[in-house]
């Protein structure tokens, strides 16, 4: 009998030692993190900041569990997850999130920044805070956002002016928004799960997609789509939400940890963002594939092509757009 006490006691004391107090161990919350790139990814990269500056400040009673590489499931159906709160935070591209909540379209429109300093003004200032409310509206708590650089095209066959993009099968994120912008070239837009991609090129159901030069490489899309235009036609924020029926049942204070950390993983996402930004157009260009550099006037008529999106968006959409270039 004694020998088992001291045996339950010694138990007991190196629980209370490794965590610091028996209490942080009984009451541990651990929280699902949904990520679809993989590990090594700058963005996941990100989401590991923002997990261990949570546990740090909580003194490691919250606990986040990063899920990489879609293993909690696609973009689409981890967002569903969040509003219904099973899971409880994902960071994604604003772009499926925009199915859910329309709002979110005027952040995404085709060359609405001037560029990246731009966006961050936006981002970070009282623009972005509003969006949040509407978010909330729909069951999501917007925590903050990360870089994800801006999107181009790349295709099977070359494409060197908007002109050749007419009648191509191109691939985008499963968002009205996107349709329509691909749509606005003349192009014909298939939209599918980030995962799906790389074998509907390879296979031909898809002539081409878009995205960033990280995603590009990190997917191998570029293996079996090489050709790559910088017609830089839309930068997409990425977002970390919380489930909003997850978050109401916190503290005021784990809440307050959870917003400041994501502010403060932010920096550190984008400069893992901006360095490998350049390494992977570099490596993607070592590979040898073929790189059209869009000049000027024909970035121009891309944009051109563009306008008739603007022209169909509604009022409240153009009134955030018109806020959104206001901004210096
Ligand atoms: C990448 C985003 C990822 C998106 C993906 C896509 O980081 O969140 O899901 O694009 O195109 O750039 O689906």
């Amino acid at each position: 009998m004694k020998k088992v006490s001291i045996v339950l006691l010694s138990v007991w004391l190196a629980t209370f030692i490794l965590a610091g107090s028996p209490a942080s161990v009984f009451a541990q919350k651990v929280l699902k993190l949904g990520e679809t790139h993989p590990q090594d990814y700058p963005t996941t990269k990100g989401d590991y900041e923002f997990a261990r500056l949570v546990k740090e400040r909580s003194n490691g009673k919250m606990v986040i569990e990063v899920y990489h590489s879609k293993q909690l499931g696609e973009e689409k159906a981890v967002i569903e997850q969040v509003q219904l709160g099973a899971i409880d935070f994902t960071r994604v591209s604003i772009s499926p999130v925009s199915a859910f909540v329309r709002d979110l379209d005027a952040f995404q429109l085709p060359y609405l920044y001037r560029d990246a300093a731009h966006m961050w003004k936006v981002l970070n200032g009282p623009i972005g805070q509003e969006i949040f409310k509407k978010l909330e509206t729909s069951n999501f708590i917007g925590l903050g956002w990360f870089e994800a650089g801006s999107r181009n095209f790349y295709t099977k066959k070359q494409v060197k002016t908007v002109v050749d993009l007419k009648g191509m099968k191109i691939r985008v994120q499963q968002a009205p928004l996107m349709v329509g912008l691909v749509e606005a070239l003349g192009a014909v837009a298939t939209p599918l799960a980030f995962g799906e991609v790389y074998s509907a090129l390879q296979t031909g159901v898809i002539d081409g997609a878009e995205n960033n030069w990280p995603s590009y490489l990190s997917t191998s899309h570029y293996e079996v789509a090489k050709f790559f235009i910088t017609d830089e036609h839309t930068r997409v924020p990425e977002i970390m939400i919380a489930s909003k029926k997850v978050f109401d049942k916190l503290s005021k204070e784990e809440q307050t940890i959870i917003k400041k950390a994501m502010q403060d993983a932010q920096p550190y996402q984008i400069k893992l963002w901006n360095e490998f930004e350049k390494v992977a157009e570099k490596t993607v260009r070592e590979k040898g594939n073929t790189i059209t550099e869009v000049t000027s006037q024909e970035k121009q008529k891309f944009m051109d092509a563009m306008k008739p999106l603007y022209d169909k968006q509604p009022p409240e959409i153009i009134a955030v757009v018109n806020k959104i270039r206001a901004v210096k």
